[in-house]
């Protein structure tokens, strides 16, 4: 990526002025996934975000990404300065999983532990016993499952019919939504299968039954990456935000990979499964991010304090 260079240079000289490092999504836009690897940050899934910006020793990340994230390393670092290019870029599981109503439900099922997934606010997570990502989220829910517990599951209705399936578990779900990836459509993605045969398909669990059922690979961003490169295929059909591509593209250049289509799209989309929050994250509004100390995620101590004990099992449980 050749554009904003004076841009992306301001942005690497900011970032060594204010001790600072960028923490950055897979569903980024490239030149930010790029700056991330050129400046010693990182790109990765929600838990890898977290774990690394708690773990790096910079007195300031700046995460792009969505809000939940930003927050969550706030609340793992609350020594730090978090910064994100705009608190504007929040997530329709998050919006979909008010705290209020949220606590009203956990409230009326006192006898189920209470499982999030890690797109939601401080305040829901504040209100759970365990925090998960789409990573852990089966090894997790079988664990308190085997222990015999009866678990709520919140927000993402399709993620939690998925591990309900796989695990057996006993969950009573939220009906919150990804308003990206339940958009994808089997009948779509069956249609690419007849012109790519022998591609394998890959898809992120935010995505509803019917797509998950013709997948080859169910899995997070992290796990849909290694599987791109571990698998023998030349062609891969995916099903999650286009931003993934970057990192699949980087890691097999001499492999095929194509978009899985959603509603209306027909089988040629090029640029419909992108979160438009994720969107939001520009270079400029990172520059001005680093330069103005604008962007700054503030978390309340006691919502804090509650959120950090699910997140901690979380962090633990996956070491
Ligand atoms: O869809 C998202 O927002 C994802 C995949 C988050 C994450 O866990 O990285
Ligand atoms: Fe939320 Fe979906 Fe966007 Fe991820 S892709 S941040 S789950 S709306």
């Amino acid at each position: 990526v050749l554009d904003n260079r004076e841009l992306r240079d301001e942005i690497k000289s900011l970032l060594i002025e204010k001790d600072a490092v960028l923490v950055a999504h897979y569903y980024t836009e490239d030149a930010i996934q790029e700056l991330a690897e050129e400046t010693g940050g990182i790109i990765a899934d929600s838990l890898e975000m977290a774990r690394f910006g708690a773990e790096h020793s910079a007195k300031t990340l700046v995460v792009a990404g969505v809000k939940f994230m930003g927050e969550t390393s706030k609340i793992l670092s609350p020594e730090k300065t978090v910064l994100m290019p705009t608190l504007e870029a929040t997530c329709s599981l998050d919006i979909g999983c008010p705290e209020d109503e949220f606590s009203a439900f956990c409230d009326a099922n006192p006898d189920r532990t209470v499982v999030v997934y890690a797109n939601t606010s401080a305040a829901v997570k504040a209100r759970a016993d365990w925090v998960v990502t789409s990573a852990i989220a089966l090894d997790v829910v079988q664990f308190l499952s085997d222990r015999g517990e009866k678990i709520i599951w919140a927000p993402d209705q399709h993620l939690g019919r998925y591990v309900q399936a796989q695990t057996g578990a006993d969950m009573l779900l939220w009906d919150g939504a990804c308003i990206v990836h339940e958009e994808f459509k089997a009948k779509g993605i069956s249609d690419l299968k007849t012109i790519y045969p022998d591609a394998a398909v890959l898809v992120h669990p935010e995505s509803p039954e019917s797509v998950t059922q013709i997948a080859d690979v169910v899995g997070s961003t992290s796990q849909l990456l290694n599987a791109s490169k571990q698998m023998p295929n030349d062609t891969f059909i995916v099903a999650t935000d286009r931003g993934i591509f970057y990192k699949m593209k980087q890691a097999s250049p001499n492999k095929r990979f194509v978009e899985a289509p959603t509603a209306g799209s027909g089988a040629t989309c090029r640029s419909c499964a992108h979160c438009p929050w994720m969107a939001l994250n520009s270079l400029e509004l990172l520059r001005n991010a680093l330069r103005d100390s604008s962007g700054e995620i503030f978390v309340d101590e006691k919502v804090r304090v509650g959120a950090l004990k699910p997140l901690h099992r979380m962090l633990d449980f996956n070491k």
